[in-house]
Order: C-alpha cells, then sequence, then structure tokens
C-alpha cells in the first residue's frame, strides 16, 4: 500500500529514536565501510539499512548484501558495508549518502536526508526492496543485527538473515541471487550452494594429480575457523589436508589476537603458539576470511613469507602456462597496489611478461582495473584478492574446440578455476584452494614456490601525525603531492639505498600515516623507513 511521505517520516522517526546518534562522533564510510568500536555503531547501522533499501530500491529491486564485521580489528570493533548486486563493493557515489546519513544529528535531520536522497535519484520509495545480510563473530554483532532489521522494517524492505558467514560468502549469496534468472546464474544462494560449487571444482581442477601439501591454517579465532572445515569436508579427506588452528570463535578476546593474516603480514612472523615444521605449509586468515597469507619455516628454521605478491605470481604462472597450452588467446593482467614488492613487479614484468597495473590501495581500485582484462589477477600485498574471468573470456574457453587431449585437459583446468575462484572479491577459503590446487599441479612444496624471485627486504611504519588529511598523492599513491616538498625529501633519502624505494600514504582506516620502505638489505630498509618517518615528525 502507498503510504504518504508524511507517514515515512513518522515511520522512520518512530524507529530512530530507538537507535539515538552518539555524540561528538564524525563517521565515514571509508574503504571498508564504517568501522569503530561496536558500541557506538548501533545508529549506524540502522541508518545503513535505510541505505540498503534505498540502494535496492535504486536498483529496481536487485538485492542488496550488508556484512557486519570489522575484519582484522581488535574484538571490540565492528563494522558494516554494503555490497552491491554483482558481489562487489558499494558503487563509490554512494559512500557519500552513506556518510550523510550516517552523520545525521537529529531524527528529523535523517528523514529529511533520506528523503532528499530518494528524490535526488529519482527513486520510488513504494517499490521493493530486497536486502540479505550476515555478521561474524564479534560479539556486538547480534545487538547490531537487531538495529539493521529496525532500520530495514522502518523503509518496509524485504531481508534475509544469513545468521554468521564470512564476508565472501555473502558477496557470493548476493551475487547468486541476482543472477539467478540470467543467462549465467553464479550457483546456489545458500552456504551450502557455496562448499559444493567450490569442493566440485576443486575436485576437477586437481583431479589425476597427487594430493596437494597439507596445510595447517590459523583461523583467527574468527568466522573463517568454522566455514573452512566445513569446506574441508565437503572436498573431503581424499582430496586434501586442511588443519584448522586458532578456531576458537567463542573465546571472543582472542579473534585476530597475535595471530591472523594481519599480524602474520605486519610483524613478519609466526602466530602466537604456533610450532611449524620445517617446510610445510601454513596459511593465516584474517577476521572475516576476506584475506590470507603463506608461509613456511625451512631446514635453518627461517620464517618465510608467502603473502599476497607470492600468490599473484603464483597464480599469473599458472594461467599463463594453461593459456599457452590450451592455445586460448586470452589477455592476461595483473593489478598491484604501491605495496607490492618491487621484486614481485620485476619477475611479472620481466619473467613471467605479463602486464601490470598498479591502483591505490583498496579492494575495489584494484577490482575495477582487473576488470579490464580478459583474465584480471588482483592482489594486494596483505593477502586481498582473487580472478576475474570476463564474459567475453567465459565463452571463448567454453566454445574453444580443442584439437588434442593437451589442450582439451587446460581448457577444462581454466574453465574449473572460475568456478574454484570467487570472483565477486577476494575470498581467503577460495584464495586457499586456489594455491593448493596449483601446488598439487606442480608437485610443489612451499620452498619450491617460492624460489620464483625473492622479496626484497621491507618495513611499514605507522607514523601518527596532526592531520593525515594533509598527506595527498598521485601516481597510485606513489608520490606525494601535498605536504609540499616532502616528496623531494623523500626523494633525496630513497637516492641513497640500492633498490630503494619508499612512499607515505594516509590510512584510509586509521588516523595515521603508513610509510612504506624497502631496500636491497634488511638494514638498510629499516633505516629508509626510519629515515622517511622522521620528515613527518617535525610537521
Ligand atoms: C581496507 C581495504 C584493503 C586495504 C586496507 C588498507 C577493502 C575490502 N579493504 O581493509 O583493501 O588494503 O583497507 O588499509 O577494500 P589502510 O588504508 O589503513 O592502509
Ligand atoms: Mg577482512
Amino acid at each position: 500500500m502507498d503510504s504518504t511521505p508524511q507517514e515515512r517520516l513518522s515511520q522512520i522517526a518512530k524507529f530512530s529514536t530507538l537507535h539515538p546518534r552518539p555524540e561528538g562522533h564524525k563517521f565515514a564510510y571509508g574503504t571498508a565501510g564504517f568501522r569503530l568500536l561496536g558500541s557506538l555503531l548501533d545508529s549506524v547501522v540502522f541508518r545503513v539499512g535505510l541505505l540498503a533499501a534505498l540502494r535496492s530500491r535504486k536498483l529496481d529491486g536487485e538485492t542488496i548484501g550488508v556484512m557486519i564485521t570489522a575484519s582484522h580489528n581488535p574484538p571490540d570493533d565492528n563494522g558494516v558495508k554494503l555490497i552491491d548486486p554483482q558481489g562487489e563493493m558499494l558503487e563509490a557515489s554512494w559512500e557519500t549518502y552513506a556518510t550523510k546519513l550516517a552523520n545525521a544529528e537529529t531524527d528529523d535531520e535523517l528523514t529529511k536526508d533520506y528523503l532528499a536522497v530518494a528524490e535526488a535519484l529519482k527513486i520510488n520509495l513504494d517499490s521493493p526492496a530486497n536486502v540479505v545480510f550476515a555478521r561474524d563473530t564479534r560479539a556486538s554483532g547480534p545487538a547490531l543485527v537487531a538495529a539493521l532489521k529496525d532500520g530495514l522494517q522502518a523503509v518496509a524492505a524485504d531481508y534475509t538473515d544469513y545468521r554468521i558467514l564470512t564476508t565472501p560468502q555473502l558477496h557470493y549469496v548476493v551475487k547468486c541471487i541476482n543472477t539467478a534468472t540470467t543467462a549465467t546464474p553464479y550457483g546456489k544462494p545458500t552456504e551450502e550452494g557455496y562448499y559444493e560449487k567450490l569442493a566440485t571444482a576443486f575436485q576437477i581442477v586437481t583431479m589425476g594429480k597427487p594430493k596437494p601439501p597439507v596445510i595447517t591454517v590459523d583461523a583467527a579465532n574468527g568466522v573463517g575457523g568454522p566455514k573452512l572445515k566445513e569446506l574441508a569436508r565437503y572436498i573431503g579427506s581424499d582430496h586434501i589436508d586442511i588443519n584448522v588452528v586458532k578456531d576458537e570463535i567463542d573465546a571472543v578476546e582472542k579473534l585476530n589476537h597475535q595471530c591472523g593474516a594481519d599480524f602474520v603480514k605486519t610483524q613478519q612472523k609466526l602466530p602466537l603458539g604456533l610450532e611449524p615444521a620445517s617446510l610445510e605449509l601454513y596459511a593465516s586468515l584474517d577476521g572475516d576470511a576476506d584475506r590470507i597469507v603463506f608461509y613456511y619455516v625451512d631446514e635453518a628454521s627461517k620464517f618465510h613469507l608467502l603473502d599476497g605478491d607470492k600468490i599473484a605470481s603464483l597464480v599469473a604462472m599458472f594461467i599463463r602456462d594453461l593459456l599457452a597450452v590450451s592455445g586460448v588467446d586470452l589477455q592476461v593482467g595483473i593489478v598491484q597496489t604501491a605495496y607490492a614488492n618491487g621484486s614481485s613487479s620485476k619477475y611479472l614484468t620481466d619473467i613471467l611478461k605479463v602486464p601490470v597495473t598498479v591502483t591505490p590501495t583498496g579492494v575495489k581500485h584494484l577490482h575495477h582495473a582487473a576488470q579490464l582484462f580478459d583474465i584480471g589477477i588482483y592482489f594486494e600485498a596483505n593477502g586481498h584478492g582473487t580472478v576475474l574471468f570476463s564474459n567475453s573470456a567465459m565463452k571463448s574457453l567454453e566454445s574453444f574446440e580443442a584439437q588434442n587431449p593437451g589442450q582439451q585437459d587446460a581448457v577444462t583446468t581454466l574453465l574449473s578455476l572460475a568456478a574454484l575462484i570467487n570472483q565477486t572479491v577476494g575470498d581467503a577459503l577460495s584464495d586457499l584452494l586456489l594455491v593448493t590446487a596449483i601446488l598439487s599441479h606442480k608437485v610443489w612444496g612451499p620452498d619450491e614456490w617460492n624460489l620464483a624471485y625473492t622479496d626484497l627486504p621491507n618495513r611499514l611504519v605507522r607514523v601518527v601525525v596532526k592531520d593525515r588529511m594533509a598527506f595527498k598523492t598521485e601516481d597510485a599513491e606513489r608520490r606525494l603531492v601535498e605536504p609540499k616538498g616532502l616528496q623531494a625529501q623523500i626523494d633525496a633519502l630513497v637516492k641513497k639505498y640500492k633498490s630503494g624505494r619508499s612512499f607515505v600514504r594516509a590510512s584510509g582506516t586509521e588516523d595515521a600515516v603508513r610509510v612504506y620502505a624497502e631496500a636491497a638489505t634488511r638494514l638498510e630498509a629499516d633505516e629508509l623507513a626510519v629515515k622517511v618517518s622522521d620528515l613527518l615528525k617535525v610537521l
């Protein structure tokens, strides 16, 4: 039944009074959505409900996803982000509306802002709205889900609660729902559908190959633990051996604590308490399982990190070789950020001869750049990433007439890889299967994988400054434009170091700037990082 604008206003206001905005906080929808202390998020999540419904209505009732998670952040934090119909990140122009609604001071202002967005975008508020949502394992999750439901009810949106999922699982579900009646349905829009699709694809990709190396996975005591165990059960122990550790989801305070992908990558060391066997393969997920890094220790107990750059290189090599065998002519491209180790970019460009594009940090930037290739491989060094097969690439592969069994094998493997890889967003579980499947094909352990190139020693430093917004960059964040004069000082320092490289950018998720430095030796990389950081301290 159609309602009047007045009735709508009062309905939203009625619910909104139950979710008052905490005073003195400025909220911003950033690279990872809204993210802050869970106790401050109630009003924000309620308002995200309003926005999700608007977004769905704007897109003719296509289903929008809302994920409640704070990824690798400490247990008391939480966050919320929207997922667009094809399983992509929210369209950037809508981030402003999200920020606007979140910051409305009063219930009145909120309803006005809401109607203003609807009017500006010509949204029919009586049309259907469909939203699905899920959360990670954080203690603040259930209360935030209640706030979200109130937001959805306030604007009469239809919704389905998928309860606890990894972030990439929800992205998968959103895409499945919105492609269900198209010529290329993505899969069954359920958690089981996700496991079935990945398990079947993994079995096909590795058919006739030896079992991949046994892998021990640190699940950061987050949602990835139980989900990975379930996935492993679908695949079966005849095909893969996955040993999950750090899977205490009920010990909420242990989430991401001295373990997980972010800890291992930034500290460049093992999760606390892990006692690795030499030359065995290990991996760490983050708190919502959209990110993964691998590692191992060698016979001399030396720790070796196999990060997003190493994953990209392994995958690029494998796909390039399969294409060469198959004879299908498709263009492969790699997308990295400024954080990619210089050695990886050199290996990809000079040895594999695959074009490398560099974008600013943040999944959405890499994702869009990867869409420009037939097969676009993107990974951030921190372990976020996936591979995108364009529609035309899929058609070429599906219609290819193989001349011999070798070609047929290669094409079948490529097609199953496309099913194995979660193409909506980087997915730690899917990436884990991708890597292990490649290792199974190559009959490699982690040390053989690591041989492709040697990382330049590097250091990442977090520096708290007075105003991080004063740091403006260009050239995919590799150079500072402001504060004026600073880049010239960095250049002068970098010149003194063999294979030196350093850049400074404002964090999108924390109130700080980050300094990255790499150089020929560990000592020099550390020194360069310290010297560049010192430049910032005088500001
Ligand atoms: C967010 C981004 C991640 C990026 C990181 C950078 C998504 C889903 N996540 O976690 O891609 O690497 O921010 O953080 O886009 P920073 O701006 O604090 O360095
Ligand atoms: Mg994450």
